[in-house]
């Protein structure tokens, strides 16, 4: 995974919201070779007490990581933790890699994660039809693009959310050693208590069961016939300087296209997606026609939305291709073609 450091104080309860605006989370950390690789890039900074991810639950009795990953490494100082004034709740890190905990209103330097994904990347569709885990699986491939994967706290909620009380559900994780039917790999889990059990010795594959709010897992055999929920990537944020027009080769190469943004609700999803490249400015599939002066979509799209910051400029000649500005309200610009900008493909 990557780390980012983010040298700027805040208390871990603001530390944790930015992480999770801008990046994954707050880091977890699961062995010493990450301490390691943690301290080898951040040891020296000159702030060296850095939060991390490690907070304790509601009830106080117990550590968690804020991505809701299993705590299964810790690395305490010595005499830590000692929760000094009975209300040191978080952590922070210190040369040379120890953990002590820490009151949450102290304020850090700390380390965000990034995952593969963020949850505005996605679109879940929870079908309400009964299948078995297999054929639930060639549903979501055929339609979409497969059964969900969860790696996270975050996602996890996102899921209960639409999904709401009633039956159980399938998700995309299978067989002992689980594993992810995308090939997602993450050691998130949330079973239920005494799950998962292989009640019967034939229980490969996992549904959330829905008849508590959390969400917890449960493993059920291959003949359990469940509603389930699918997942679809819709956009991807490519984190690469390149001009427009390689821009465009790089997401027709591995991807569909430039991205158009053609309603209001397209331009949301695209606006968050945008929130986390490197720079103000993303390429989007927009071009102006260096004869007419109109503008188009590169990908044949003819929807009349629009969304441009300060007017739209139709004065031919002048080569000018399509961005996001994030700091200006994520609304439209225009920019020299020529230009390097992280960009947005369409998947
Ligand atoms: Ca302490
Ligand atoms: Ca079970």
């Amino acid at each position: 995974k990557e780390y980012i450091l983010v040298e700027k104080k805040l208390n871990w309860t603001d530390a944790q919201s930015y992480c999770r605006t801008h990046h994954k989370d707050l880091v977890s950390i699961h062995s010493k070779e990450e301490v390691k690789t943690l301290l080898g890039k951040y040891g020296n900074v000159s702030e060296n007490s850095l939060w991390i991810g490690l907070e304790k639950n509601a009830s106080k009795e117990q550590w968690l990581w804020s991505s809701g990953e299993p705590v299964n490494f810790t690395n305490w100082a010595e005499n830590e933790p000692n929760n000094k004034g009975q209300r040191e709740d978080y952590v922070v890190m210190e040369e040379p890699g120890k953990w002590h905990d820490y009151a949450s209103s102290s304020s850090q330097f700390y380390v965000c994660f990034n995952g593969s994904r963020s949850s505005g990347d996605l679109k879940y569709h929870f079908i309400k039809e009964k299948k078995t885990w297999v054929e639930a699986q060639d549903s979501c491939r055929e339609n979409y693009t497969d059964l969900v994967s969860i790696t996270s706290q975050q996602e996890l909620w996102n899921i209960t959310n639409i999904t709401g009380g009633g039956a159980d559900v399938w998700i995309g994780l299978y067989q002992n050693p689980w594993q992810w039917s995308n090939g997602d790999e993450s050691s998130f889990q949330y079973w239920d208590t005494n799950q998962p059990n292989n009640n019967g010795g034939d229980e490969g594959c996992v549904g959330m069961c829905n008849n508590s709010e959390t969400g917890k897992w449960n493993d059920f055999s291959f003949t359990t016939e469940s509603y389930f929920v699918c997942y679809q990537e819709k956009f991807i944020l490519i984190k690469e300087n390149k001009t427009w027009t390689d821009a465009l080769l790089y997401c027709r190469e591995n991807y569909r296209d430039l991205v158009s943004v053609t309603d209001c609700e397209v331009q949301k999803e695209v606006a968050e997606i945008a929130k986390k490249s490197d720079g103000n400015r993303v390429w989007i599939g927009l071009r102006k026609d260096s004869l007419f002066g109109f503008w188009f979509w590169l990908d044949g799209n003819e929807s009349d939305y629009e969304y441009w910051g300060n007017g739209v400029q139709t004065e031919p000649q002048m080569d000018h291709c399509g961005s996001i500005d994030k700091g200006k309200n994520s609304t439209w610009g225009f920019q020299c073609c020529l230009t390097e900008l992280n960009f947005i493909c369409s998947i």
